[in-house]
């Protein structure tokens, strides 16, 4: 796990390891007052655009984190630092006190809400999959590569696109753990797989970047739900989500909240549109 944090953030984090060392436990035990005098908080973050991003030199952005910090900085915490995660690997770290937060696109289904305290909606989005130019096999949904007896389905690993593949019926065997974009593009383009599935922002992002004429974008597929995410908090941490939240319906209600996330082409109405106890209610 690769951490990305500003000067601010790491400065931050050794004065908060040293009050703890020193006084036992930090000045206040709320979650917030820790954050703020430990003046960062750490997200979680996969690094698939538009979601979430990390430059080169180690600037974190993209929708969930530029929200994140907007958020935590009207609620007095100054900063936030990045640690980028495997999906199946965030809900298990926010558990085991590694991350403050996930902000990561995170999608809300029942087994994660019961999981984490999720926030209200903020990002909304539908799946996609990128495939070979002329879609050789004829790819609309998950049932499709299911009934191809010889396809594979590149995936992220724990996230939801590997469910929906294993769901559908595709073989354990045939649904491809990819760790990142980069990967499942060299994939799909080696023959390695036939299919890559990711939603369908990140899907079009890795298109424009790859600007290979030999890949066609399949979306939305056919049958998958449209999802969303929201930030993803401890569970013993609702008084700090419900913070967030206060901030969050704010930021709907001024319009600051399309401000951010638009311009990455995500839809504030889709997110308005629904909430977390219907988007975690079972189905
Ligand atoms: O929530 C998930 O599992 C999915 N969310 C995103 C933003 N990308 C892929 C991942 O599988």
């Amino acid at each position: 796990m690769r951490k990305f944090a500003t000067t601010a953030a790491v400065a931050g984090f050794a004065l908060g390891i040293l009050a703890t060392t020193t006084t036992g436990s930090l000045a206040d035990d709320s979650k917030l007052e820790q954050l703020k005098s430990q003046g960062f908080a750490r997200l979680a973050i996969a690094n698939e655009p538009p979601y979430t991003a990390v430059a080169a030199d180690g600037k974190v952005s993209g929708a969930a984190p530029d929200v994140a910090r907007e958020i935590f900085k009207r609620l007095g915490v100054a900063d936030v630092a990045a640690s980028i995660s495997e999906y199946g690997a965030m809900i298990p770290g926010l558990q085991a006190g590694r991350f403050d937060v996930v902000t990561a696109g995170l999608f809300m289904k029942p087994e994660r809400c019961a999981a984490v305290a999720y926030s209200e909606p903020v990002l909304c989005d539908a799946e996609a999959m990128l495939v070979k130019k002329g879609n050789p096999k004829g790819f609309k949904s998950y049932e499709d590569v299911a009934k191809d007896t010889a396809a594979t389905i590149g995936a992220p690993g724990g996230g939801t696109e590997e469910k929906l593949a294993l769901n559908a019926g595709v073989p354990r065997e045939r649904v491809i753990v990819v760790p990142d974009g980069q990967s499942g593009i060299k994939m799909l383009q080696d023959g390695r797989i036939d299919a890559y599935s990711l939603p369908v922002l990140s899907i079009n992002d890795l298109m424009k970047k790859a600007n290979d004429p030999n890949l066609e974008v399949i979306a939305p597929v056919q049958g998958a739900p449209v999802y969303c995410d929201g930030a993803a908090f401890n569970k013993k941490d609702t008084a700090l989500r419900d913070a967030f939240d206060v901030e969050l319906a704010k930021m709907k209600e001024s319009g600051e909240f399309a401000k951010i996330i638009e311009p990455y082409g995500f839809s504030a109405k889709a997110a308005l549109s629904t909430t977390r106890d219907k988007l975690c209610a079972a189905k």
